[in-house]
C-alpha cells in the first residue's frame, strides 16, 4: 500500500523520532513490530486467500493489482489506524492512499522484481514525489525465498533507475533481514518509493 501526503509530517502516531530519523536518513525503516494484531492479521490473510482462490488459474497471481477498486473490505487494513499512524508521521495528516498490490509470488517459480525505483514508474503522475510504501508479507520472507531488498540511502541518488544493476553497488551489499539482525520481514516494512529496490526470484 502506497501513500502520498502533502503536508508536514508530525510528531503523532506510532513512530519515535529516531525511526522517523532512520527512514529519512536510510529511506526504509523495519517496523520493530508486527504492524496489525494477531487477529486482525490472520483476517487479513484469510482474505487473501480467499481472494486467491479466485484468482483466474491461467493469470499469474503477482498480478493482483489495486485490488481495493474491485474489493472495498480491503480498507479495514489499508486505511486503519495502524497504518496510518505509521505514515502520518512521515507525510502529515493530509493523506491519499495512492495504490494497493498484493505480490503473491508462488514458492520456485515467483517472478523477479529487478532493482528500481517505484519513483520511477510514477514520476509523470505524482508531483512531488513524497510517498511512503507499507510493505508488509503475508508470510515468512527471508533471504532464502527471495524476500525485498534495499540499497541503503538510495533515495538521495535522484537518479531513475530500472531493470539493472546500480551503479557501484552489487547485491551482496543490498539490505536484507539478516543484515541488520532480523530473522525475516515478516509484517513490517516501510519504504521511501523513492530508494532502490529489488525482490530476487
Ligand atoms: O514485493 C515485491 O515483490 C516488490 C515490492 C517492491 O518492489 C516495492 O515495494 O517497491
Amino acid at each position: 500500500m502506497i501513500f502520498m501526503g502533502t503536508s508536514n509530517p508530525v510528531d503523532v502516531g506510532r513512530l519515535t523520532s529516531n525511526e522517523v530519523e532512520t527512514f529519512r536518513r536510510e529511506g526504509f525503516l523495519l517496523y520493530p513490530e508486527p504492524i496489525f494484531s494477531e487477529d486482525k492479521f490472520r483476517r487479513l490473510v484469510e482474505h487473501f486467500e480467499g481472494l486467491l482462490e479466485k484468482w483466474p488459474k491461467d493469470e499469474r497471481p503477482e498480478g493482483m493489482d489495486v485490488p481495493h477498486f474491485s474489493d472495498p473490505a480491503l480498507f479495514e487494513w489499508l486505511l486503519s489506524d495502524e497504518v496510518l499512524d505509521l505514515v502520518e508521521p512521515l507525510l502529515g495528516p493530509d493523506l491519499a492512499l495512492f495504490t494497493s498490490h498484493f505480490i503473491c509470488k508462488p514458492g520456485a517459480d515467483g517472478r523477479r522484481v529487478p532493482w528500481h525505483e517505484d519513483s520511477n514508474y510514477w514520476k509523470d503522475i505524482i508531483h512531488p514525489i513524497n510517498v511512503v510504501t507499507v510493505w508488509l508479507s503475508i508470510d515468512r520472507s527471508t533471504p532464502e525465498n527471495g524476500c525485498m531488498s534495499v540499497v541503503r540511502q538510495s533515495h538521495k541518488l535522484g537518479r531513475w533507475i530500472i531493470g539493472r544493476e546500480v551503479p557501484g553497488w552489487s547485491a551482496h551489499q543490498a539490505v536484507k533481514p539478516d543484515r541488520i539482525g532480523l530473522e525475516n520481514m515478516f509484517q513490517r516494512f516501510l519504504h521511501s518509493g523513492i530508494g532502490i529496490a529489488e525482490v530476487p526470484p
